[in-house]
């Protein structure tokens, strides 16, 4: 009776709410602002929210290099698929860029390297990787990151654990709590760091920290885990922006990188970046890329083409490379001449509060202090937009807007103490 019952009820044609359970997902804290932002029809509007670069007019920039390059290519050359691993050349001048091109593990030919869906599929890559062959290690983020690696590590189902990295007070680096946490950690644990520009605190270790750092991660042989998404845009120079990376590889630590093209070529929407692995020597090298790619094969088969292409070029062709350094500080140092303005700005307007941190912090961002209700009141009152974490994206702003956004931070933050 009750499978007659059933069947009768499958007949009748009634459909079935598959989807019944699924309920609308948490947007996601960057790419909703800019939703946020285009849907507002103020003329004096701003969007501060995602780390893309704009210029003194607040438009988005194709690099000057980047437009040569195409023009050196041709047009498109081939559409056929990339191999999974994408272009080897590329991942061999991404290595040689972040590792030096002396290095042992470049020379020793021991670095597995695979072409990727940017710093975001680098990291995930990465993040499977780690579930694969290491599921009992957890990953160590800093707090606070970039939101979307707690979102990478979440998914690849690898456990995450937190370290200490700001400081709040002193708007700096919270050296002596990181340490302490380095080193209760369990021995051989998994550790994040951003290799430059940290993201969102523009805060990052010195030379001597970071030495200290992997002195102690020898000592417990921890994993570092280099996000490398900024090279060049906190000092303006690649190589200077380098150190942390080239300090663990100099002390003989096997390290893993996520390069990203996105920023320091504007390359956002190509998609372009690289994982990189080192390891003990060219063999173990193989193998660990042929787990890469056997990762990679049934998520997206293999990297998109063209960007590849554009990133090589530009950086085997000497002039486009030296092209390509010269927009890069000139990208720097608009950023930089924007944090002067702004704090510059803010104290004008008879701010007496300490804006330091302003010109203090590197790179992108400007992690200002602001609290999520200040920040709401700039949205609402003001019209600009940022991160509810109070982060702004520095190339944002331009001379024609940079008052307008400090007399509002001013007017936020006055009653405050
Ligand atoms: N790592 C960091 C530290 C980072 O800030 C970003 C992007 C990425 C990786 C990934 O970028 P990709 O384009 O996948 O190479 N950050 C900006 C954009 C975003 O959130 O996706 C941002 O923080 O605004």
């Amino acid at each position: 009776m009750a499978a007659f019952m059933v069947r009768k009820r499958w007949f009748s044609g009634s459909s079935i709410d598959w989807w019944d359970g699924v309920k609308p997902a948490a947007k996601d804290p960057i790419f909703a602002i800019t939703e946020a932002f285009l849907a507002d029809d103020c003329p004096s509007k701003i969007n501060l929210g995602v780390g893309t670069y704009r210029d003194e007019k607040g438009r988005p920039v194709i690099l000057e290099c980047v437009r040569r390059a195409e023009a050196k290519i041709g047009g498109v050359q081939t559409m056929e698929y990339l191999p999974i691993g994408g272009d080897p050349k590329l991942v061999q001048e991404t290595i040689k860029l972040a590792y030096g091109e002396n290095s042992d593990a470049v020379k020793e030919n021991r670095v597995a390297g695979i072409q990727a869906l940017s710093g975001t599929g680098s990291c995930r890559l990465f993040a499977e990787f780690q579930r694969r062959f290491r599921p009992e290690s957890p990953m160590y983020l800093p707090i606070p990151t970039w939101s979307n690696h707690h979102n990478i590590w979440r998914d690849a189902h690898v456990t995450q654990r937190t370290f200490h990295y700001y400081h709040h007070q002193s708007k700096g680096l919270d050296f002596g709590k990181l340490m302490e946490d380095v080193k209760n950690a369990p021995d051989s644990s998994f550790f994040l760091f951003h290799a430059c520009a940290h993201n969102p605190t523009g805060v990052d270790p010195s030379e001597e920290q970071w030495k200290e750092i992997s002195h102690l991660f020898k000592v417990k042989k921890h994993f570092p885990f280099f996000d490398v998404a900024y090279q060049g845009f906190a000092s303006g120079d690649p190589e200077k922006d380098a150190r942390a990376i080239r300090i663990f590889l100099e002390d003989g630590h096997k390290i893993a990188c996520a390069h990203s093209f996105s920023k320091i070529m504007g390359l956002y929407g190509l998609r372009v970046g690289c994982l990189s692995i080192v390891c003990k020597d060219a063999e173990q090298s193989a193998a660990v890329k042929s787990q890469l790619q056997q990762i990679a094969r049934p998520i997206y088969s293999n990297p998109p083409v063209h960007g590849a292409l554009l990133v090589y070029t530009i950086l085997t062709d000497p002039d486009l490379r030296s092209l390509w350094l010269a927009e890069l500080k000139v990208m720097v140092s608009r950023i930089n001449v924007m944090r002067n303005l702004l704090r510059k700005s803010i104290e004008n307007f008879g701010s007496l509060h300490n804006w330091e941190h302003i010109t203090n912090q590197i790179g992108m961002f400007c992690y200002t202090g602001l609290s999520p209700e200040q920040v709401d009141r700039l949205v609402n009152e003001f019209h600009i937009y940022m991160t509810r974490s109070g982060r702004i994206s520095m190339a944002g702003i331009t001379p024609a807007s940079v008052d307008y956004l400090a007399k509002a931070i001013h007017e936020v933050t006055k009653h405050d103490r």
